[in-house]
């Protein structure tokens, strides 16, 4: 091997020994403080709008992984170019790794709440990685037969055992950085998800509703449709959180404040000595496409947050509550909306557990009718009484907009689009929504043809969702499936399609179909 490639070689080395000893460092200064999640995080946020608009990119679960893999690949590249330059210059190489380390410190210690230990792991990062290049580059030199370039090492004649023998502790020393990239890599994020809530949740007892949960009625699950109730598992999960914010219940609060008469410290203590009730609403993210699945329907166990308000006593002109979460991401309800009487809850249980870490554990808000970007805000430590004139919650500045109510929308679950069935009776089904409105009529369209009424099942309440059911006589051919929905003011869902930003998608979902 020629040297630049070793060098390269030892580059990439030494930012893996550097990013796995970051990670047992972030280990103890928190999981927001590794450099990685760190400068993570910043793109996260500083992603410009239109990228943003291809769909959920940032924001979608698998997606996370996609970014932090991205940003390894980057700074590999980055690593093997410090390694090169390294040969000729090591106090340009070293300037390089420098100046990575200052993005790193500075991306962890912006983070929401990041005291200076966050700084730390970057820190260390930087002087392993420059021991490492130092260290590594002089072995990939040393291990070259042909004599040192100009500027390189000491310039010695060259001795070909010696040479054999530095090869050796070369590949030796680059197995070892990778064993300590491997090692620290996943044993810190191991010893991180060790480190996590999991024991304080699975220590919750969740208390008691003050009235149980209202019945499911017989035949609200249609066949073919999603199931009624989405499990804890199944549930989207849309936010902004690399990591999700790990809260122990027993330090977490929530203070009202802001434009109020009289602010509020909640603990949680105090949260579960508060009536309960329990409540199906269906939750929807505005980043939902036509016929997407960003949607789910739980029981959610929660306070109202109504009578949290009254006590607050909010000012007249207060018409927004920012809701703020561990992490520092915020949003923005219309104080009106919040306080007119329907199940707005501080939630603190899902289908009868503790809401899992990654739907806002310990606490969240959730808020029928309302998309969760100006909503539901998860791991809530903070309710900010302002105006809509004095404060642009998260999502506003960049690019969608202040007020969300949910767009009424039907999907169509069954057939699957593409999907090829047999001439005769089909069944199609699906859902539709527009919650706290509810849903008075689905139709169905054949081909462009006659608009026809689906039968209707029952629902909970307006804030869930309604599944829908239609037989459809098909005959052989290619078939185009559409449906449409009213909510319970009876005003017909649109069919002009529009994307989700700035405030939800709009558009009637449809089906092609086989049939022979
Ligand atoms: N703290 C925090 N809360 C958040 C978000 C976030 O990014 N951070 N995203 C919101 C969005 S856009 C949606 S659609 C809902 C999704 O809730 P879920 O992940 O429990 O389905 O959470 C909301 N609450
Ligand atoms: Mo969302």
């Amino acid at each position: 091997m020629n040297l630049s490639p070793r060098a390269a070689l030892a580059g990439v080395a030494a930012a893996g020994v550097a990013i796995g000893v970051a990670e047992i460092v972030a280990v103890l200064t928190g999981p927001l403080s590794s450099p990685l999640l760190a400068v993570g995080g910043v793109v996260v946020d500083t992603v410009p709008g239109p990228v943003k608009d291809v769909g959920i990119a940032v924001f979608g679960t698998h997606d996370k992984t996609a970014l932090i893999v991205g940003t390894v690949i980057l700074l590999c590249g980055y690593a093997a170019l410090l390694g090169v330059v390294a040969v000729r210059s090591r106090a340009a190489a070293f300037a390089g790794v420098a100046l990575f380390g200052v993005i790193g410190v500075t991306a962890a210690v912006t983070r929401h709440d990041a005291g200076f230990t966050a700084a730390l792991p970057s820190i260390v990062a930087m002087l392993v990685a420059a021991l490492a290049l130092y260290y590594l580059v002089r072995l990939a030199v040393t291990a070259d037969p042909a004599p040192a370039a100009p500027g390189g090492d000491d310039g010695r004649p060259v001795d070909r055992a010696g040479t054999e023998e530095n090869r050796r502790r070369f590949l030796l020393a680059l197995g070892g950085a990778a064993a300590v990239a491997v090692v620290g890599g996943f044993g810190g994020r191991f010893l991180t998800s060790r480190r996590a809530v999991t024991a304080a949740r699975d220590a919750v007892v969740l208390p008691e509703p003050l009235r149980p949960a209202p019945a499911i009625p017989a035949g609200a699950q249609v066949r073919g449709a999603v199931p009624y109730v989405t499990s804890n598992s199944d549930f989207y999960r849309i936010d902004t959180a690399l990591y999700p914010p790990q809260i122990d219940p027993a330090t977490w609060e929530l203070r009202i404040h802001g434009m109020v008469r009289n602010p509020i410290t909640l603990t949680w203590e105090q949260l579960l000595r508060r009536p309960m009730v329990q409540r199906y609403v269906t939750l929807a993210c505005v980043s939902n496409e036509v016929g997407g699945d960003l949607i789910g329907n739980a029981l959610w166990l929660g306070t109202p947050i109504k009578d949290l308000l009254d006590e607050a006593q909010p000012l007249p002109d207060a018409d927004q509550v920012v809701q703020r979460s561990a992490d520092g991401w915020t949003c923005g309800s219309p104080t009106a909306v919040l306080r007119d009487g329907r199940d707005a809850l501080l939630a603190i249980g899902m289908n009868g557990r503790p809401l899992p870490v990654s739907h806002g554990f310990p606490a969240r808000m959730v808020v029928p009718g309302l998309y969760g970007y100006v909503s539901a805000c998860k791991w809530i430590t903070e309710i900010e009484l302002t105006r809509f004139a004095d404060f642009d919650a998260y999502w506003v500045p960049r690019g969608w907009s202040a007020q969300g109510p949910i767009k009424t929308q039907s999907r169509i679950d069954t057939p699957r689009d593409g999907a090829g069935r047999k001439a005769g009776a089909v069944t199609v089904a699906g859902v539709a929504w527009a919650q706290h409105r509810g849903i008075r009529w689905v139709e169905v369209q054949i081909d462009g043809g006659p608009w026809a009424r689906a039968t209707l099942a029952p629902a909970v309440s307006t804030d869930t969702w309604v599944q829908w059911s239609y037989v459809w006589q098909a005959t052989p051919g290619e078939h185009f499936v559409r449906v449409r929905a009213a909510d319970g003011d009876g005003a017909v869902q649109t069919g002009a399609p529009a994307p989700p930003e700035p405030d939800g998608a709009t558009g009637w979902h449809s089906v092609q179909v086989t049939v022979d």
